[in-house]
């Protein structure tokens, strides 16, 4: 078991529109884990645990357009409701907002890239991130993993966590679990 303690942050990773299933860039079942998330969300504002939640958060000259040459559908562009955060989500008011991939010029798919995430987990003393969300292979693992460089000790909260398809998600967690991180499920969450 695990018990939260008051060096723990939940991550909320990419729980915008455009990843659900009625978005521009669907990650296939994303809201099946929203009830998840707004468990662990109540579970760690009601211990007064931080959350934090990122938000892919692009111009329209973003990189990784495919429209620019990228790899992406048009995607969380800043301020249209594909950005918004996913109707039903439901975020404590007081979290921490973190937008990422916001430089026309630089794809980010860590959390940790280009922003104050870093330094806001450790003003509050933050040792240990629980991180869920979407999508499992791009910026859940990304920034897992640069939590983990970071040395940040990394549960991945894998029954609240959606990648693009089911192989890419197993691969995803078995990476993450290689370099050092920890799957757990609410299970083994002591309430
Ligand atoms: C993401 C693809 C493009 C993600 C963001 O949030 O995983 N994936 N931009
Ligand atoms: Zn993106």
């Amino acid at each position: 078991m695990v018990r939260i303690t008051p060096h723990d942050a939940l991550i909320v990773v990419d729980m915008q529109n455009d990843f659900m299933p009625w978005g521009r860039l669907p990650v296939p079942g994303a809201d099946g884990i929203i009830d998840k998330v707004n468990h662990y969300c109540k579970l760690f504002s009601s211990k007064g645990n931080p959350v934090f939640a990122t938000r892919d958060w692009h111009p329209e000259n973003h990189v990784s357009f495919d429209i620019n040459g990228g790899r992406w559908p048009v995607h969380c562009v800043q301020w249209s409701r594909g950005a918004d955060f996913a109707n039903g989500l439901e975020l404590p008011p007081d979290t921490f907002i973190v937008n990422k991939g916001d430089r026309p010029e630089l794809e980010a798919y860590s959390g940790f890239q280009g922003t104050l995430l870093d330094s806001l987990l450790k003003e509050r003393g933050i040792r240990r991130i629980f991180v869920c969300g979407v999508a499992a292979e791009f910026c859940v693992k990304n920034t897992c993993i640069g939590a983990i460089n970071l040395g940040y000790t990394v549960f991945v909260l894998t029954d609240a966590v959606k990648g693009l398809s089911r192989e890419s998600e197993e691969e995803a967690v078995e990476e993450l679990l290689l370099a050092g991180a920890v799957a757990l499920g609410s299970s083994l969450i002591k309430p």
